[in-house]
Protein backbone atom coordinates (compact mmCIF):
# COMPACT_ATOMS: atom_id res chain seq x y z
CA UNK A 1 0.00 0.00 0.00
CA UNK A 2 1.21 3.69 -0.75
CA UNK A 3 2.00 5.46 2.14
CA UNK A 4 0.81 9.44 2.14
CA UNK A 5 3.17 11.83 1.68
CA UNK A 6 4.98 13.63 4.53
CA UNK A 7 2.75 17.32 3.95
CA UNK A 8 0.05 15.43 4.73
CA UNK A 9 -0.88 16.47 8.16
CA UNK A 10 -4.36 17.08 10.33
CA UNK A 11 -5.46 20.71 11.51
CA UNK A 12 -4.06 21.05 14.74
CA UNK A 13 -6.08 24.29 15.99
CA UNK A 14 -9.24 22.36 15.19
CA UNK A 15 -8.18 19.34 16.50
CA UNK A 16 -7.57 21.70 19.59
CA UNK A 17 -10.55 23.63 19.56
CA UNK A 18 -12.89 20.51 19.50
CA UNK A 19 -11.09 18.73 22.40
CA UNK A 20 -11.80 21.69 24.34
CA UNK A 21 -15.43 21.88 23.11
CA UNK A 22 -16.17 18.49 24.25
CA UNK A 23 -14.32 19.30 27.62
CA UNK A 24 -16.69 21.64 28.36
CA UNK A 25 -19.83 18.88 28.43
CA UNK A 26 -19.52 17.33 32.07
CA UNK A 27 -16.93 19.29 33.39
CA UNK A 28 -15.41 18.09 36.89
CA UNK A 29 -14.69 20.29 39.64
CA UNK A 30 -10.68 20.77 39.07
CA UNK A 31 -10.28 21.61 35.18
CA UNK A 32 -11.48 17.84 34.54
CA UNK A 33 -14.23 16.26 33.28
CA UNK A 34 -16.78 13.85 35.19
CA UNK A 35 -18.54 12.80 31.98
CA UNK A 36 -19.24 9.14 32.90
CA UNK A 37 -21.39 6.47 30.80
CA UNK A 38 -24.81 6.58 30.23
CA UNK A 39 -25.25 9.97 32.19
CA UNK A 40 -27.33 12.77 30.62
CA UNK A 41 -23.90 14.53 30.10
CA UNK A 42 -22.93 11.15 28.14
CA UNK A 43 -25.90 11.90 26.01
CA UNK A 44 -25.03 15.09 25.46
CA UNK A 45 -21.04 14.41 24.57
CA UNK A 46 -22.96 11.63 22.06
CA UNK A 47 -24.98 14.72 20.78
CA UNK A 48 -22.10 17.13 20.21
CA UNK A 49 -20.07 14.12 18.28
CA UNK A 50 -22.82 13.14 16.10
CA UNK A 51 -23.49 16.97 15.49
CA UNK A 52 -20.04 17.67 14.10
CA UNK A 53 -19.72 13.85 11.97
CA UNK A 54 -22.97 14.87 10.30
CA UNK A 55 -21.21 18.21 9.28
CA UNK A 56 -18.18 16.53 8.11
CA UNK A 57 -20.59 14.58 5.95
CA UNK A 58 -20.52 11.24 8.11
CA UNK A 59 -23.89 8.42 8.08
CA UNK A 60 -24.54 7.58 11.29
CA UNK A 61 -24.70 4.17 12.64
CA UNK A 62 -25.60 3.29 16.25
CA UNK A 63 -25.76 -0.13 17.80
CA UNK A 64 -27.70 -1.56 20.59
CA UNK A 65 -24.51 -0.91 23.11
CA UNK A 66 -24.65 2.51 21.99
CA UNK A 67 -21.42 2.17 20.01
CA UNK A 68 -21.66 5.16 17.40
CA UNK A 69 -19.82 4.76 14.12
CA UNK A 70 -19.46 7.72 11.48
CA UNK A 71 -19.01 6.63 8.25
CA UNK A 72 -16.83 8.50 5.60
CA UNK A 73 -17.71 6.46 2.28
CA UNK A 74 -15.08 5.30 0.04
CA UNK A 75 -14.55 4.59 -4.06
CA UNK A 76 -15.42 0.63 -3.17
CA UNK A 77 -18.10 0.48 -0.96
CA UNK A 78 -18.10 -2.94 -0.69
CA UNK A 79 -14.58 -2.77 0.91
CA UNK A 80 -14.42 -3.27 4.69
CA UNK A 81 -14.08 0.36 6.62
CA UNK A 82 -10.60 1.09 8.45
CA UNK A 83 -12.18 1.80 11.97
CA UNK A 84 -10.80 4.47 14.02
CA UNK A 85 -12.06 5.67 17.88
CA UNK A 86 -12.04 5.37 21.37
CA UNK A 87 -14.37 6.38 24.15
CA UNK A 88 -16.15 9.57 25.15
CA UNK A 89 -16.76 8.51 28.92
CA UNK A 90 -14.77 9.79 31.78
CA UNK A 91 -13.73 8.57 34.83
CA UNK A 92 -15.50 10.39 38.08
CA UNK A 93 -12.00 12.53 37.98
CA UNK A 94 -11.06 12.41 35.09
CA UNK A 95 -9.00 14.27 32.30
CA UNK A 96 -10.02 15.98 28.99
CA UNK A 97 -7.71 13.47 27.03
CA UNK A 98 -7.81 9.99 28.27
CA UNK A 99 -10.26 7.91 25.37
CA UNK A 100 -11.61 11.47 23.97
CA UNK A 101 -8.18 12.48 21.71
CA UNK A 102 -9.19 8.59 20.28
CA UNK A 103 -12.64 9.96 19.02
CA UNK A 104 -11.92 13.22 18.13
CA UNK A 105 -8.30 12.50 16.42
CA UNK A 106 -10.81 10.06 14.18
CA UNK A 107 -13.27 12.62 13.52
CA UNK A 108 -9.92 15.29 12.52
CA UNK A 109 -8.88 12.43 10.06
CA UNK A 110 -12.28 12.39 7.97
CA UNK A 111 -12.03 16.53 8.16
CA UNK A 112 -8.51 16.62 7.11
CA UNK A 113 -9.21 14.03 4.31
CA UNK A 114 -12.15 16.20 3.49
CA UNK A 115 -10.01 19.19 3.43
CA UNK A 116 -8.00 18.10 0.79
CA UNK A 117 -10.71 15.88 -0.94
CA UNK A 118 -8.48 13.04 -0.97
CA UNK A 119 -10.47 9.53 -1.70
CA UNK A 120 -9.93 6.11 -0.10
CA UNK A 121 -10.57 2.85 -1.34
CA UNK A 122 -11.91 1.92 1.85
CA UNK A 123 -14.34 3.41 3.95
CA UNK A 124 -13.35 5.36 7.33
CA UNK A 125 -15.39 4.87 10.09
CA UNK A 126 -14.80 7.20 13.21
CA UNK A 127 -15.91 5.24 16.78
CA UNK A 128 -17.09 5.78 20.09
CA UNK A 129 -17.60 3.01 22.45
CA UNK A 130 -19.76 2.83 25.25
CA UNK A 131 -18.38 2.49 28.86
CA UNK A 132 -14.96 2.20 28.00
CA UNK A 133 -13.91 2.94 31.82
CA UNK A 134 -15.92 0.82 33.59
CA UNK A 135 -16.63 2.74 36.83
CA UNK A 136 -19.97 2.71 36.72
CA UNK A 137 -20.62 -0.34 35.16
CA UNK A 138 -17.95 -2.73 35.63
CA UNK A 139 -16.18 -3.82 33.52
CA UNK A 140 -14.02 -1.63 31.50
CA UNK A 141 -13.94 -1.91 28.18
CA UNK A 142 -17.82 -3.54 28.19
CA UNK A 143 -19.28 -2.38 24.73
CA UNK A 144 -15.82 -3.25 23.03
CA UNK A 145 -16.02 -6.41 24.92
CA UNK A 146 -19.89 -7.03 23.84
CA UNK A 147 -18.51 -6.16 20.21
CA UNK A 148 -16.36 -8.46 20.14
CA UNK A 149 -17.93 -11.22 21.50
CA UNK A 150 -16.06 -11.44 24.91
CA UNK A 151 -19.51 -10.48 27.18
CA UNK A 152 -23.33 -11.21 26.11
CA UNK A 153 -25.39 -8.50 25.50
CA UNK A 154 -27.80 -9.41 27.83
CA UNK A 155 -25.06 -10.37 30.00
CA UNK A 156 -23.93 -6.37 29.64
CA UNK A 157 -27.22 -5.08 30.00
CA UNK A 158 -27.92 -6.36 33.55
CA UNK A 159 -24.86 -4.74 34.92
CA UNK A 160 -26.10 -2.59 37.67
CA UNK A 161 -24.90 0.88 39.21
CA UNK A 162 -24.18 1.84 42.98
CA UNK A 163 -27.75 2.92 43.17
CA UNK A 164 -28.88 -0.12 41.55
CA UNK A 165 -29.75 1.30 37.81
CA UNK A 166 -29.45 -1.38 35.49
CA UNK A 167 -26.93 -0.42 31.95
CA UNK A 168 -29.57 -1.54 29.37
CA UNK A 169 -32.39 1.00 31.19
CA UNK A 170 -30.05 4.01 31.78
CA UNK A 171 -28.93 3.01 27.62
CA UNK A 172 -32.48 3.06 27.01
CA UNK A 173 -33.17 6.65 29.02
CA UNK A 174 -30.84 8.69 27.62
CA UNK A 175 -32.23 7.70 23.95
CA UNK A 176 -28.16 5.59 22.48
CA UNK A 177 -29.68 2.32 22.34
CA UNK A 178 -29.45 1.53 18.46
CA UNK A 179 -31.14 -1.13 16.28
CA UNK A 180 -27.72 -2.33 14.88
CA UNK A 181 -26.93 -5.48 16.31
CA UNK A 182 -23.84 -5.06 18.35
CA UNK A 183 -20.87 -7.10 16.33
CA UNK A 184 -22.24 -7.65 13.46
CA UNK A 185 -19.61 -4.64 11.61
CA UNK A 186 -17.18 -6.25 9.96
CA UNK A 187 -13.79 -4.36 10.16
CA UNK A 188 -10.78 -4.17 7.64
CA UNK A 189 -8.90 -2.70 10.08
CA UNK A 190 -8.90 -0.77 13.81
CA UNK A 191 -6.66 1.72 14.90
CA UNK A 192 -6.72 3.59 18.07
CA UNK A 193 -4.53 7.19 19.72
CA UNK A 194 -5.01 7.01 23.38
CA UNK A 195 -2.18 9.05 26.10
CA UNK A 196 -0.45 7.24 27.70
CA UNK A 197 -1.20 7.61 31.21
CA UNK A 198 2.13 6.52 32.09
CA UNK A 199 5.35 8.51 32.33
CA UNK A 200 7.40 6.71 29.81
CA UNK A 201 7.05 8.62 26.50
CA UNK A 202 8.24 12.04 28.16
CA UNK A 203 10.87 10.35 30.64
CA UNK A 204 11.75 9.49 27.32
CA UNK A 205 11.43 12.69 25.35
CA UNK A 206 9.45 10.54 22.41
CA UNK A 207 6.30 12.08 20.99
CA UNK A 208 4.75 8.95 19.62
CA UNK A 209 4.34 5.37 21.47
CA UNK A 210 3.95 2.59 18.76
CA UNK A 211 1.92 0.08 21.22
CA UNK A 212 3.51 -3.51 20.33
CA UNK A 213 1.14 -4.99 23.07
CA UNK A 214 -1.44 -4.30 25.91
CA UNK A 215 -0.86 -5.21 29.51
CA UNK A 216 -3.19 -8.11 30.84
CA UNK A 217 -5.95 -7.02 33.39
CA UNK A 218 -7.05 -8.57 36.39
CA UNK A 219 -10.15 -7.54 38.53
CA UNK A 220 -11.42 -9.47 41.61
CA UNK A 221 -14.01 -8.08 44.00
CA UNK A 222 -13.46 -9.36 47.36
CA UNK A 223 -16.62 -9.36 49.84
CA UNK A 224 -15.34 -9.18 53.69
CA UNK A 225 -18.46 -10.03 56.68
CA UNK A 226 -17.50 -9.00 59.88
CA UNK A 227 -19.69 -7.66 62.74
CA UNK A 228 -20.68 -4.41 63.05
CA UNK A 229 -20.40 -3.17 66.62
CA UNK A 230 -19.66 -0.21 68.78
CA UNK A 231 -15.90 1.92 68.25
CA UNK A 232 -16.18 2.67 71.87
CA UNK A 233 -17.66 -0.15 74.31
CA UNK A 234 -16.66 -3.39 72.33
CA UNK A 235 -13.25 -4.52 73.85
CA UNK A 236 -10.63 -5.46 71.22
CA UNK A 237 -10.74 -8.87 71.51
CA UNK A 238 -14.30 -9.14 70.68
CA UNK A 239 -13.74 -7.07 67.47
CA UNK A 240 -14.64 -8.65 64.02
CA UNK A 241 -13.56 -6.06 62.18
CA UNK A 242 -13.86 -5.63 57.99
CA UNK A 243 -12.26 -3.11 57.71
CA UNK A 244 -8.84 -4.01 59.34
CA UNK A 245 -8.91 -7.03 57.70
CA UNK A 246 -9.26 -5.39 54.50
CA UNK A 247 -6.08 -3.76 55.33
CA UNK A 248 -4.38 -6.23 55.78
CA UNK A 249 -5.45 -7.77 52.50
CA UNK A 250 -4.53 -4.49 50.75
CA UNK A 251 -0.92 -4.51 52.34
CA UNK A 252 -0.56 -8.71 50.64
CA UNK A 253 -1.72 -6.97 47.52
CA UNK A 254 1.00 -4.47 47.31
CA UNK A 255 4.07 -7.28 48.72
CA UNK A 256 2.38 -9.71 45.87
CA UNK A 257 2.46 -7.09 43.34
CA UNK A 258 6.33 -5.85 44.11
CA UNK A 259 7.45 -9.32 44.16
CA UNK A 260 6.75 -9.16 40.60
CA UNK A 261 8.74 -6.23 40.37
CA UNK A 262 9.22 -3.93 37.74
CA UNK A 263 6.10 -4.93 35.10
CA UNK A 264 3.47 -5.64 37.36
CA UNK A 265 1.14 -3.77 39.50
CA UNK A 266 -1.48 -4.03 41.69
CA UNK A 267 -4.06 -1.96 44.04
CA UNK A 268 -7.61 -1.18 44.95
CA UNK A 269 -9.38 1.83 43.82
CA UNK A 270 -12.68 0.67 44.07
CA UNK A 271 -13.55 0.38 48.36
CA UNK A 272 -17.11 0.37 49.90
CA UNK A 273 -17.11 0.27 54.20
CA UNK A 274 -20.50 -0.30 55.39
CA UNK A 275 -22.06 1.05 57.57
CA UNK A 276 -19.00 3.71 56.67
CA UNK A 277 -19.98 5.35 60.00
CA UNK A 278 -17.33 7.04 62.40
CA UNK A 279 -18.66 4.82 65.57
CA UNK A 280 -19.22 1.96 64.18
CA UNK A 281 -16.85 -0.98 63.51
CA UNK A 282 -17.41 -1.92 59.59
CA UNK A 283 -19.17 -5.14 59.76
CA UNK A 284 -18.40 -5.36 55.48
CA UNK A 285 -16.19 -4.56 53.36
CA UNK A 286 -16.18 -4.99 49.25
CA UNK A 287 -13.36 -3.75 46.92
CA UNK A 288 -12.05 -4.30 43.42
CA UNK A 289 -8.07 -5.86 43.38
CA UNK A 290 -6.78 -4.53 40.38
CA UNK A 291 -4.03 -6.49 38.81
CA UNK A 292 -1.91 -6.16 35.54
CA UNK A 293 1.09 -7.67 33.95
CA UNK A 294 2.21 -7.99 30.81
CA UNK A 295 2.71 -11.62 31.91
CA UNK A 296 -0.41 -14.29 32.56
CA UNK A 297 1.07 -16.41 34.64
CA UNK A 298 2.35 -13.76 36.51
CA UNK A 299 -1.16 -12.59 36.58
CA UNK A 300 -2.34 -15.85 37.36
CA UNK A 301 0.06 -16.14 40.15
CA UNK A 302 -1.32 -12.66 41.85
CA UNK A 303 -4.80 -13.80 41.44
CA UNK A 304 -3.75 -17.42 43.56
CA UNK A 305 -1.91 -15.60 46.20
CA UNK A 306 -4.73 -13.04 47.02
CA UNK A 307 -7.05 -16.11 47.03
CA UNK A 308 -4.79 -18.07 49.58
CA UNK A 309 -3.81 -14.99 51.20
CA UNK A 310 -7.44 -13.47 51.78
CA UNK A 311 -8.59 -16.81 53.02
CA UNK A 312 -6.26 -17.28 56.13
CA UNK A 313 -5.97 -13.75 57.28
CA UNK A 314 -9.61 -13.59 57.08
CA UNK A 315 -9.70 -17.01 59.04
CA UNK A 316 -7.29 -15.78 61.76
CA UNK A 317 -9.71 -12.68 62.48
CA UNK A 318 -13.07 -14.69 62.27
CA UNK A 319 -13.98 -13.23 58.92
CA UNK A 320 -16.13 -14.58 55.93
CA UNK A 321 -14.65 -13.66 53.06
CA UNK A 322 -15.37 -14.38 49.21
CA UNK A 323 -13.87 -13.45 45.97
CA UNK A 324 -15.37 -13.00 42.59
CA UNK A 325 -14.01 -12.11 39.13
CA UNK A 326 -15.46 -8.63 37.52
CA UNK A 327 -13.24 -7.73 34.53
CA UNK A 328 -10.08 -8.89 33.11
CA UNK A 329 -8.26 -9.85 30.05
CA UNK A 330 -5.19 -11.67 28.50
CA UNK A 331 -2.05 -9.60 27.39
CA UNK A 332 -2.85 -8.50 24.13
CA UNK A 333 -0.16 -8.64 20.74
CA UNK A 334 -1.46 -5.82 18.46
CA UNK A 335 -1.17 -6.44 14.58
CA UNK A 336 2.63 -6.03 12.92
CA UNK A 337 1.13 -4.72 9.94
CA UNK A 338 -1.15 -2.15 11.23
CA UNK A 339 1.51 -1.61 14.36
CA UNK A 340 4.27 -0.81 11.07
CA UNK A 341 2.08 1.31 9.70
CA UNK A 342 2.12 3.63 13.05
CA UNK A 343 5.93 2.69 13.09
CA UNK A 344 7.00 4.22 9.65
CA UNK A 345 4.34 6.86 9.56
CA UNK A 346 6.18 8.33 12.44
CA UNK A 347 9.66 7.98 10.67
CA UNK A 348 8.11 9.18 7.60
CA UNK A 349 6.91 12.53 9.66
CA UNK A 350 9.78 12.67 11.68
CA UNK A 351 8.02 12.13 15.31
CA UNK A 352 10.74 10.85 17.53
CA UNK A 353 9.39 7.43 19.24
CA UNK A 354 9.28 3.98 20.41
CA UNK A 355 7.95 0.76 21.01
CA UNK A 356 5.63 0.38 23.90
CA UNK A 357 3.61 -1.83 26.03
CA UNK A 358 0.25 -0.18 26.93
CA UNK A 359 -0.43 -0.06 30.79
CA UNK A 360 -3.81 0.18 30.81
CA UNK A 361 -6.85 -0.89 29.17
CA UNK A 362 -8.47 -0.11 25.90
CA UNK A 363 -11.13 -0.97 23.31
CA UNK A 364 -8.31 -1.93 21.31
CA UNK A 365 -7.47 -4.67 23.43
CA UNK A 366 -10.67 -6.16 22.87
CA UNK A 367 -11.06 -4.83 19.39
CA UNK A 368 -7.73 -6.61 18.06
CA UNK A 369 -9.80 -10.02 18.69
CA UNK A 370 -11.89 -9.01 15.56
CA UNK A 371 -10.05 -7.29 13.83
CA UNK A 372 -6.33 -6.05 12.92
CA UNK A 373 -5.30 -3.18 15.07
CA UNK A 374 -2.85 -0.95 16.58
CA UNK A 375 -2.89 1.95 18.78
CA UNK A 376 -0.69 5.15 18.82
CA UNK A 377 0.04 6.91 22.17
CA UNK A 378 1.36 10.39 22.52
CA UNK A 379 2.96 11.45 25.82
CA UNK A 380 0.94 12.88 29.24
CA UNK A 381 2.61 15.74 31.57
CA UNK A 382 3.70 13.62 34.11
CA UNK A 383 2.44 10.48 33.05
CA UNK A 384 -1.02 11.49 35.32
CA UNK A 385 -4.48 10.33 34.09
CA UNK A 386 -7.39 9.34 35.89
CA UNK A 387 -7.18 12.30 37.16
CA UNK A 388 -8.72 15.89 36.50
CA UNK A 389 -4.98 17.59 35.99
CA UNK A 390 -4.64 14.97 32.94
CA UNK A 391 -3.01 17.21 30.49
CA UNK A 392 -0.68 16.86 27.00
CA UNK A 393 0.39 19.74 25.00
CA UNK A 394 -1.06 20.51 21.71
CA UNK A 395 2.38 19.29 19.96
CA UNK A 396 1.91 16.06 21.60
CA UNK A 397 -2.28 15.75 20.42
CA UNK A 398 -0.72 17.07 16.59
CA UNK A 399 1.60 14.23 16.63
CA UNK A 400 -0.14 11.66 18.01
CA UNK A 401 -2.97 12.67 15.48
CA UNK A 402 -0.78 13.02 12.40
CA UNK A 403 0.40 9.73 12.99
CA UNK A 404 -3.12 7.99 12.99
CA UNK A 405 -3.93 10.00 9.71
CA UNK A 406 -1.43 8.28 8.05
CA UNK A 407 -1.59 4.70 9.54
CA UNK A 408 -5.45 5.24 8.55
CA UNK A 409 -5.08 6.77 4.89
CA UNK A 410 -2.41 3.71 4.37
CA UNK A 411 -4.22 1.13 5.23
CA UNK A 412 -7.83 2.50 3.66
CA UNK A 413 -5.59 3.28 0.37
CA UNK A 414 -5.63 6.29 -1.49
CA UNK A 415 -7.09 6.22 -4.47
CA UNK A 416 -7.43 8.96 -7.99
O1 LIG B 1 -8.76 0.47 33.43
C1 LIG B 1 -8.20 0.85 32.39
O2 LIG B 1 -7.06 0.51 32.13
C2 LIG B 1 -8.89 1.77 31.43
O3 LIG B 1 -8.52 3.10 31.75
N1 LIG B 1 -10.32 1.65 31.49
MN1 LIG C 1 -9.17 5.42 27.99
MN1 LIG D 1 -9.51 5.72 31.40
Amino acid sequence: MAAPGENLKINPDRLWDSLMEMAQIGPGVAGGNNRQTLTDEDAAGRALFQKWCEEAGCSLGLDQMGNMFARREGEDPEALPVYVGSHLDTQPTGGKYDGVLGVLGGLEIIRTLNDLGIKTKHPIVATNFTNEEGTRYAPAMLSSGVFAGIHTQDWAYERQDAEGKSFGDELKRIGWRGEEETGARKMHAFFELHIEQGPILEAENKDIGVVTHGQGLSWTQVTLIGKDSHTGSTPMPMRRNAGLGMARILEKVDEIAWSHAPHAVGAAGHIDVYPNSRNVIPGKVVFTVDFRSPDLSVIEDMEQRLRLDGQTIAQEMGLEISFEKVGGFDPVAFDETCVSAVRSAAERLGYSHMDLISGAGHDACWINRVAPTAMVMCPCVDGLSHNEAEEISREWAKAGADVLLHAVVETAEVVG
